[in-house]
């Protein structure tokens, strides 16, 4: 059982359970306002340089999970398909198309901003988004679509899933008590990008 199972941690699914997506045969199409539209297979995703992030996604739901996310930079992605200078969102979108959201270019270069398709060392399951997600740490989880299929520079913010049915596009994290999925204790949460609990 994977980590993320293990310690129960909440599977969402908004558009319904996709069921077992294999990450053989996974394309994610990078395109938009770019000069070089690519589209990358899961081998090339996991080929690019790896990194390994200590962070959590925090969700407005309340719970908030933490541990080693390891994914690529979506910055290393950047550097291939080379954003035009009017880029300023981009929009991510998950499997079938259904679930879709938008976070500002400058979040997506942030240092902790990761495709991602590994946490804790072990491939994520389609429960938890794989084989390839966004994980972003710094705004609600709503903003980490999972299991991406495409990836589109934007010169606007597209209002996706969440963000239509009221959440705030700005997904800025709020103090707040929520379930520590790690601990299995309710904590208080600072707000911003959570690093650690508050009394
Ligand atoms: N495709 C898709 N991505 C999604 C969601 C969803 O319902 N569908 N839920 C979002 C929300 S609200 C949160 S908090 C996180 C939860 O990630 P998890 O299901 O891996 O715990 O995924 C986000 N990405
Ligand atoms: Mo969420």
């Amino acid at each position: 059982m994977s980590k993320l199972k293990e310690m129960g941690t909440p599977i969402f699914w908004a558009e319904g359970h996709p069921g077992p997506l294999e990450a053989e045969g996974w394309e994610v199409e990078v395109g938009g306002l770019v000069d070089h539209p690519i589209t990358f297979t899961y081998q090339e995703i996991i080929e690019l340089p790896k990194t390994v992030v200590d962070a959590r996604l925090t969700s407005v739901s309340g719970f908030s999970v933490g541990g080693a996310w390891g994914g690529v930079h979506l910055s290393e992605v950047f550097d291939l398909v080379a954003p035009k200078a009017e880029a300023s969102h981009v929009q991510f979108v998950s499997y079938r198309s259904v679930y879709t959201t938008s976070i500002p270019l400058g979040v997506a270069r942030q240092e902790r901003t990761l495709l991602a398709y590994a946490f804790e060392g072990e491939a994520l399951e389609s429960d938890y988004g794989g084989p390839v997600r966004l994980f972003c740490p710094y705004l609600w989880g709503y903003k980490s679509a999972k299991s991406v299929i495409a990836i589109n520079l934007i010169d606007y913010s597209i209002p996706g899933y969440w963000e239509t049915r009221g959440y705030p596009d700005s997904a800025q994290i709020k103090p707040r008590r929520v379930l520590d999925v790690n601990s299995g204790e309710y904590r208080r949460i600072p707000g911003g990008e959570v690093t650690e609990f508050v009394d």
